[in-house]
């Protein structure tokens, strides 16, 4: 019995001084000195022992099964220790942090963000909807004949005969005139979708449009809107604006308009081609036609109309010569904005 109890003690003390984790420890605890664990065990034959040698072996028994005990209690100290420590080196305090990278706007939405901030300073409501339109609201509401080239399958995606990619916000302005009655201040922001790719083209881009209803509105309102809008956005109070005579089916009369070269101020550059003037936008006066198309009576009412895109107005600001490069997703191009 005693040299039992005695190689229990060292097979115990031998595996507590070659294991290395906590969970070992507690396997190896269980093992000897649990409840029904070998030592346990062992001392239940105690009873079988002569009455003789029993003090004798119960007391050695208690003292071994104690001894363990503090040496288990000793090395569980000793590895907790030892985890926290290796902690400590993992998380090297003194290091710099590591930075998340940061995302930004993309910057025609930047330049989106800019157009609709001044308009909303102007009284003008911001009216989104969907890039998927009917053919209604796309063209049949907007004055545009069923021959017009802009229908043609070479310009437009078409999703069914009746369904397609809109090619410009007007849709929405037309569904904001149906649902309210004038007077009405609203621009409609958004991307647009034509059969169209090249260096100054992408197939889909961003468009701001703008309309404005009332009774007695003119050409001169117009004018005095756009104006404001150019000297807000190019940062500059004298800029000049031109109005050249043009033609959209759902305006009449219509002007695009150019503002004098931001770049050489009207002196002749790469950027105006040498002319002096940037055209930036399309403009007129809503065609009665359209108004007839939402129950507006154009006896009653007028408005004026604009458009302008997001692509062309970034490239201008900040020098940029192929469009394509805003959709190439390349970061070194984006972070600069
Ligand atoms: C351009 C020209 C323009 C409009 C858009 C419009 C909308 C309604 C009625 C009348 Cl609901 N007009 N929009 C008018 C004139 C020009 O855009 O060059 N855009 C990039």
């Amino acid at each position: 019995m005693e040299q039992e109890l005695r190689q229990l003690q060292a097979e115990a003390e031998t595996k507590l001084a070659t294991l290395d984790n906590p969970k070992d420890l507690e396997e190896i605890r269980v093992r000897y000195l649990g409840r029904k664990g070998l030592f346990t065990t062992l001392l239940r034959q105690l009873g079988q022992v002569s009455a003789e040698d029993r003090p004798r072996l119960g007391k050695l028994a208690n003292e071994i099964k104690e001894a363990l005990e503090q040496k288990f209690n000793a090395r569980k100290a000793e590895l907790a220790a030892s985890v926290a420590g290796a902690d400590r080196q993992r998380d090297d305090l003194s290091l710099p942090g590591r930075l998340v990278p940061f995302g930004r706007l993309h910057p025609v939405t930047q330049i989106m963000d800019e157009v609709c901030s001044i308009f909303v300073d102007l009284g003008f409501a911001v009216a989104e909807g969907p890039d998927v339109e009917l053919d209604y609201y796309n063209f049949e509401a907007l004055n545009i004949p069923q021959h017009h080239p802009a229908r043609d399958m070479h310009d437009t995606f078409y999703i069914n005969d009746s369904i397609l990619l809109r090619t410009h916000t007007s849709p929405m302005q037309i569904r904001a005139m149906e649902i309210e009655k004038p007077p009405l201040r609203i621009i409609a922001p958004g991307k647009v979708y034509r059969c169209d790719s090249d260096i100054t083209h992408t197939p889909m881009f961003h468009q701001v449009e703008g309309f404005l209803v009332d009774r007695k509105v003119s050409f001169a309102d117009l004018k005095g809107v756009l104006t404001v809008f150019c000297q807000k956005m190019f940062d500059q109070e004298d800029i000049r604006l031109r109005f050249r005579p043009s033609f959209f089916p759902f305006t009449e009369p219509s002007a695009e308009v150019d503002i004098g070269c931001v770049i050489c101020r009207g002196e002749g550059c790469r950027v105006c081609k040498q002319t002096g003037w940037l055209e930036i936008l399309g403009a007129g006066m809503i065609d009665p036609e359209v108004f007839k198309m939402v129950d507006y009576d154009p006896e009653e009412f007028s408005g004026f109309a604009f458009g302008l895109g997001m692509e062309r107005i970034a490239m201008l600001k900040y020098g940029i010569d192929d469009i394509r490069l805003f959709y190439e997703n390349d970061l070194r191009f984006l972070k600069q904005f």
